[in-house]
């Protein structure tokens, strides 16, 4: 943890600026040659020239020296603003190594930062999953976790659970003249209060991971109905093969789209009918494993079919070629026609519908991640067994809620197994 580190902070490639940082146990020496002055300014943008060791201009830039404690890492930090050009960035870099610093691991500004308090695994969580936000919701609940507002909800978990835990193990130790009023039944009901409120958290990870993932929609039906053609026209481009032969589509096509801040994967399959053809058969069990793991099927018909199931929940009904049909159409379906575009609109505004009432009646205050979710599990466990255990022995119920304090503690970092620690740093790029 002693070494000068330093990354590209900015994005790979050719760039206008490139953000080269910095971090160290003592960094002013490093940024007086920089900025070629005695004295230093912290949080202050020196305009510079960059020389290398022979006086050589490597680059003009922005430097700004950020004194511990108050940075990134909690460490000394400097940051470069050069401009971003692979020679630039490469000149830096050899230059930096002429003090001994040497090139980040993956993770690991924020891993300082952990060590340092400046940030717990939660925030670090929703640092990484910030940089990966491709749609408006990710960015927002990525945010909520990156300023520490699900921190919070577990801080105040792990406190309460401490709470209860030491008046449990009062009881064996004190006369009850000597504690709270009621105190047995206040426990009880204190702890069912927070396994209430985590079992519903761990009820909205479905809700979480959708929108981390993305929202699966999958177009099915019988070959030929135009499920591709759909795609295309969704997507905006060809992406699909479209043709008149039955059993066009064999293999799953996705694309990734943006609906309303929502990311959605979008799956053409193949159509589903009897088939003796190997890969064809093959195609159509893709279609019924993507079917199970949709969270919206879009049904395709032709507009004139006549037997059809009622759609269910997490189903929407699309009659397709609206353009052939002189029948009279069925009230409550949606007709359109993937080769005019005819009602296309409103197939997509049906679909945002549909996101919004799945999505949006369960939302969560906590995000919750695959670390979180096993941890948030455990803790939900030993309370379940503490508020199990016999009444009269308030020994096991201690001892069960200290338990699931410590989970909590997991979760926050504050009682960091070290696999748990690297397995968070590992999912952050280089620079972070
Ligand atoms: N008239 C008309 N033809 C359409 C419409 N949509 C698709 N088609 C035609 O129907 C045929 C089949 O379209 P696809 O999109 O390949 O159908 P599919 O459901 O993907 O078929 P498979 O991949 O074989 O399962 C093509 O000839 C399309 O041009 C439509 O709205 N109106
Ligand atoms: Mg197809």
């Amino acid at each position: 943890m002693n070494d000068t580190i330093f990354a590209l902070s900015s994005g790979h490639g050719k760039s206008g600026v490139a953000v080269i940082r910095i971090s160290g146990n003592d960094l002013s020496k490093i940024f007086q040659q920089i900025i070629g002055k005695k004295t230093i300014k912290s949080r202050y943008a020196y305009f510079t020239n960059l020389n290398d060791k022979n006086g050589e201009l490597i680059d003009q830039c922005i430097a700004i020296y950020f004194q511990s404690p108050n940075s990134f890492t909690g460490e000394d930090v400097i940051e470069l603003h050069t401009h971003g050009a692979t020679a630039v960035i490469e000149s830096v870099f050899e230059y930096l190594r002429g003090f001994g610093a040497r090139m980040a691991e993956r993770g690991e500004f924020s891993k300082r930062a952990f060590y340092n308090n400046k940030m717990d695994l939660p925030e670090v969580d929703g640092l990484a999953a910030l940089l990966d936000a491709r749609t408006d919701k990710q960015r927002a609940q990525a945010l909520k976790s990156m300023t520490g507002d699900d921190s919070k909800i577990y801080e105040s978990w792990r406190k309460q659970m401490i709470e209860i835990s030491a008046y449990s193990a009062a009881i064996l130790d004190y006369d009850t003249d000597d504690l709270p009023k009621d105190i047995e039944k206040t426990l009880i009901t204190r702890t069912k209060k927070l396994y209430e409120e985590i079992n519903s958290a761990l009820g909205c990870y479905g809700t979480v991971r959708t929108i981390r993932n993305g929202f699966n929609i999958v177009l099915a039906g019988d070959t030929n109905v135009g499920k591709s053609s759909i795609f295309n026209r969704l997507v905006g481009s060809s992406r699909a093969i479209v043709s008149d032969i039955p059993g066009t589509t064999r293999d799953v096509v996705s694309a990734q789209l943006d609906m309303d801040g929502y990311l959605v994967n979008l799956l053409d399959t193949a159509g589903i009918r009897e088939s003796n053809d190997i890969i064809e058969k093959i195609g159509i069990e893709k279609t019924h494993y993507e079917i199970k793991n949709a969270d919206l099927v879009l049904r395709v018909y032709t507009s004139d079919s006549e037997k059809i199931n009622n759609a269910g929940i997490n189903e929407i009904i699309v009659f397709n070629k609206s353009d052939l049909n002189n029948k009279s159409k069925k009230s409550g379906c949606i007709y359109i026609s993937a080769l005019t575009g005819d009602g296309i609109e409103d197939l997509i505004k049906l679909i945002k519908n549909k996101i919004h009432t799945i999505i949006g009646s369960s939302e969560s205050d906590l995000i919750i991640n695959e670390r979180t979710y096993e941890l948030l599990l455990n803790v939900k466990k030993h309370l379940g067994d503490a508020l199990n255990s016999d009444e009269t022995n308030f020994d096991i119920f201690a001892e069960q809620i200290r338990i699931s304090a410590d989970f909590i503690g997991k979760i926050l970092g504050v009682i960091s197994t070290t696999e748990v620690a690297n397995a968070t740093f590992n999912q952050l790029c280089l620079g972070k």
